[in-house]
């Protein structure tokens, strides 16, 4: 066998496994995982390394305009070059819908910003801020592209698609097999603590954090996850960020209904006190839903563990703490009126390798599921996420010795603040690859722009998963007669 490259030496963690073996790479593919093998035209040595698969970075915003029309700082070029050097192989960006705009237009203008500029592998999530009959029979031709996932909203009026909307896409999703992922916060509670705060002038930073309370997102979350067990779908819960969303998560996953969730980095390492920061600091802080307190963190911590979550993501949404970002509005704008987001492509893994793996909250198999593996089977990315023959050579190697401050500089993207600025991590991905290609070695970006390719994924498995059956949807069995729902 003629191998493009060998990696020796390394050990090899897959989720079940950690085993000392060497990885060869033909084509773009894992080809072999054996004790030794020899030859290849590069070898690179793991020796005291550990060989993973490359992260799969799940929920990030590139090349896109907020709902109030704000761009990220990132685009195609850098946000893929910041997420090749935090470890990842490949990204699912946000292609977003904006009202009125036909999915055929929204999928246009994302293909444009993406295929010319990435340097990984990438696919899109579908925003919907418009369920309108047209838009939804634009969907079938969506998933038979390949964009297997979509995003809604249960906050934002520009974005909120209320109950009825999100019934709706919840069918077509399951129809398709399609996987429905959703922003939950109850949009009526946030716009009433908004006008309180407003009457009485507390319009700084941390009111942002108040204005958007835990149980906005506890209701919101049981809300979703009614509608979508009322026609039996597969809802994906974004960002999570309290202990009572989480246990609600729990609570349903267990019972056997097609939930999945995420939490984020900030949720676990940054809390409400920092939006009280001093001057236009604070500001760098607001992201929805808000950062919460240490006891969240540590019940965070507790779901990870313990099999809550799918992944950790980065929700990467960078606006730069200027004019063309967070001060759009001025630099004394009231919260609601400050973008909505931070930057983090670039510190999610090391942030969780270091926290999770090196402080013993998670094992180097959990690392594994929560960075790359579970994205790969919930988002139908099939030849990904594994240190195995046949998929995609998608491979970091870290270091888990090396020892690095966080600084600005080291996240590779457009941004001109991190929020991790300072923090000492432990365990860092020295070589990344994607399809066989080294994408960066050592500190140095080594892949071009636009050489990432599109990924068509598969619709989401949930064979394993037996679902909720809702007694009103066996008319027949049950009543005698049929009503097609
Ligand atoms: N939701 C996100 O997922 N990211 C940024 C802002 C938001 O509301
Ligand atoms: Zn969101
Ligand atoms: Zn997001």
């Amino acid at each position: 066998m003629q191998y493009d490259t060998v990696i020796h030496g390394g050990t090899v963690v897959t989720p079940h496994e950690t085993f000392k073996a060497d990885v060869g790479i033909a084509g773009g593919k894992i080809v072999a995982v054996a004790e030794h093998i020899p030859g290849g035209e590069r070898r690179i040595d793991a020796g005291g390394r550990l060989v993973l698969p490359g992260g799969i970075e799940a929920h990030c915003h590139i090349a896109q305009e907020s709902s109030s029309g704000v761009m990220t700082a990132d685009d195609y070029y850098s946000g893929s070059v910041s997420a090749a050097f935090g470890a990842n192989s490949c990204f699912v960006p946000f292609a977003a819908q904006h009202r009125g705009q036909s999915i055929a237009d929204v999928i246009a203008t994302y293909d444009g910003r993406a295929a010319p500029n990435s340097v990984i592998d990438y696919s899109y999530h579908l925003i919907i801020s418009d369920p309108s009959p047209a838009v939804l029979d634009e969907l079938p031709g969506v998933f038979a592209r390949g964009i297997t996932s979509f995003k809604v909203f249960m906050t934002y009026d520009l974005m909120n698609i209320g109950d009825a909307g999100m019934l709706d896409i919840l069918t077509v999703a399951k129809t398709h097999g399609a996987l429905t992922m959703v922003h939950a916060e109850n949009n009526e509670m946030v716009k009433w603590m908004n006008r309180r705060f407003a009457q009485a002038g507390l319009t700084e930073p941390r009111y942002h954090a108040l204005s958007r309370p835990e149980l906005a997102e506890e209701e919101a979350i049981n809300r979703a996850i009614s509608l979508a067990k009322l026609v039996d779908a597969a809802l994906f819960i974004v960002h999570v960020s309290t202990r009572g969303g989480a246990e609600i998560v729990r609570r349903e996953k267990f019972a056997g209904s097609k939930i999945f969730a995420e939490t984020c980095p900030q949720y676990l390492a940054l809390t409400r006190a920092d939006l009280d920061r001093p001057g236009t600091e604070g500001a760098k802080y607001i992201c929805s839903p808000p950062l919460r307190d240490h006891e969240t963190q540590d019940a965070l911590w507790q779901h990870i563990r313990s099999g809550t979550f799918e992944s950790v993501s980065s929700d990467h949404a960078p606006y730069r703490a200027d004019a063309s970002g967070k001060f759009l509005n001025g630099l004394d704008a009231p919260y609601p009126k400050i973008a909505n987001g931070m930057p983090g492509i670039a510190m999610r893994l090391p942030y969780l390798f270091s926290e999770g793996v090196g402080k013993g909250k998670i094992t180097l198999g959990d690392f594994v599921r929560l960075s790359s593996s579970n994205a790969a089977r919930v988002f139908g990315l099939d030849r990904k996420g594994a240190i195995a023959p046949g998929f995609d050579a998608d491979i970091a190697i870290w270091n888990p010795e090396e020892s690095r401050k966080v600084d600005l500089h080291m996240q590779h993207d457009n941004m001109d603040y991190t929020p991790f600025e300072g923090m000492d991590i432990r365990g860092w991905p020295e070589l990344v690859m994607n399809n066989g290609r080294t994408i960066v070695e050592k500190g140095v970006l080594k892949a071009g722009r636009g050489e990432g390719r599109f990924i068509a994924r598969k619709p989401v498995d949930t064979g394993a998963m037996p679902g909720h059956r809702a007694v009103e949807f066996e008319v027949a069995a049950r009543y005698g007669h049929e009503v097609a729902p």
